[in-house]
């Protein structure tokens, strides 16, 4: 088979990353849309960042979107890019309505007038279900978003719905749960803990101050699902997948896995809790039911919870002595 070409945006993010590197494993060529910022963050690019190929966009700008997608002429489209973080959607919701919900009708729009062909890969997420009236949660799940964040990844999969109803573009939606690995953000929970606790480990740091210990999420681990992104996109007809791992845990659970995994038995000594770290509106418990990726595409998660806890704590010590040798 000729080599194919997939357009990722969000490539510097963790999901974008991932991706980048599994497809090139396989032989594809990368574009990776990369927005402006006054000191680039090419991090996790680092390993990879000769063999794609870069273009400057932003989800805010149709013209880049349009020159992105004329420029790559792809196959397959990831639109991985958000403002992904739900704690900020409370303080900038506009720019997160623009960015996470509006900015991928401009990208639609981009591939209708310049590659209506390719396959596009939607990042939605299980923020949409947010406050679950079903246990485990599938793709037929009704949606009651509860930030932000979770309204504009409504928007976002009812307009690649309709895109793929209305124009027949092959435009599939995957409903991810949270995933996680030493690339995640530190402001999100698992790896502000999985940091935390190398710094106390350490002699760094003596406390972490989380907010609500209860909510409770389906955490898997994100070079995992990025293979689900691409099993989606080669499966003969396009369709909506839940990623998932079918176990669900407490924020509290997952602090007392990290400390043991860095070999603090005794976590409640190091954890803090302030009010500033809860949410106006919560999503308390997430479990998701993956069942239909793993009939349809052959795809099941490996990695389970203690495992996840202790890849993330054993990366940031490892970051963490290395940094300070
Ligand atoms: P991430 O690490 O926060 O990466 C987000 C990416 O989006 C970054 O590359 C960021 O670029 C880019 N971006 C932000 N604003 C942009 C803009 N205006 N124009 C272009 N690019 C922009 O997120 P992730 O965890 O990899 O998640 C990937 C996608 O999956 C996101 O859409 C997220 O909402 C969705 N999702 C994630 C999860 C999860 O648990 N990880 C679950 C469900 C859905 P900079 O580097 O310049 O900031
Ligand atoms: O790690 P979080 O910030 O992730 P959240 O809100 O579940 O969102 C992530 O997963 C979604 C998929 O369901 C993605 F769509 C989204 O882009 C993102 O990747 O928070 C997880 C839970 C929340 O209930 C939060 O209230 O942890 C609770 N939490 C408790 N203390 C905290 C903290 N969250 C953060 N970020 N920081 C705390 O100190």
């Amino acid at each position: 088979m000729p080599s194919r070409t997939a357009l990722i945006t969000g490539v510097t993010g963790q999901d974008g990353s991932y991706l980048a590197e599994l497809l090139l494993q396989k032989g594809y060529r990368v574009f990776g849309l990369v927005r402006r910022l006054s000191s680039p963050n090419v991090t996790h690019l680092a390993n990879i960042r000769d063999q794609i190929e870069i273009l400057d966009g932003d989800l805010m700008d149709q013209v880049s979107l349009n020159d992105a997608v004329r420029k790559s002429a792809p196959d397959e489209v990831y639109n991985l890019a958000s403002q992904s973080f739900v704690g900020t959607s409370f303080v900038q919701p506009v720019l997160t309505g623009e960015v996470t919900g509006l900015g991928v009708l401009r990208l639609l729009e981009a591939v209708r007038s310049h590659a209506p062909q390719a396959r596009v890969y939607q990042a939605s997420s299980s923020e949409m279900i947010g406050h679950v009236n079903q246990e485990p949660q599938n793709e037929l799940t009704p949606f009651h978003p509860r930030s932000p964040y979770g309204c504009a990844k409504v928007y976002a999969y009812w307009a690649c719905v309709n895109y793929r109803e209305a124009y027949s573009m092959f435009i599939a939606n995957g409903i991810l749960f949270n995933h996680e690995s030493p690339r995640r953000g530190y402001e999100f929970v698992t790896r502000k803990i999985s940091d935390a606790v190398a710094r106390i480990a350490l002699g760094k740091a003596k406390n972490v101050t989380l907010g609500n210990l209860d909510a409770k999420r389906d955490w898997g681990y994100a070079p995992e699902f990025v293979e689900l992104m691409w099993r989606t996109l080669q499966h003969n007809t396009p369709d909506d997948f839940v990623g998932a791992t079918g176990e669900s845990h407490s924020v509290r659970e997952f602090a007392e896995e990290a400390f043991r995994a860095a070999g603090i038995e005794d976590w409640s000594k190091h954890v803090i809790t302030d009010p500033k770290f809860n949410r106006p509106a919560e999503v308390f418990n997430l479990r998701g039911d993956a069942s239909k990726a793993a009939r349809v595409l052959g795809w099941t998660p490996k990695t389970r919870f203690k495992e996840l806890a202790r890849i993330m704590v054993e990366a940031d010590l490892k970051r963490l002595r290395a940094a300070s040798a």
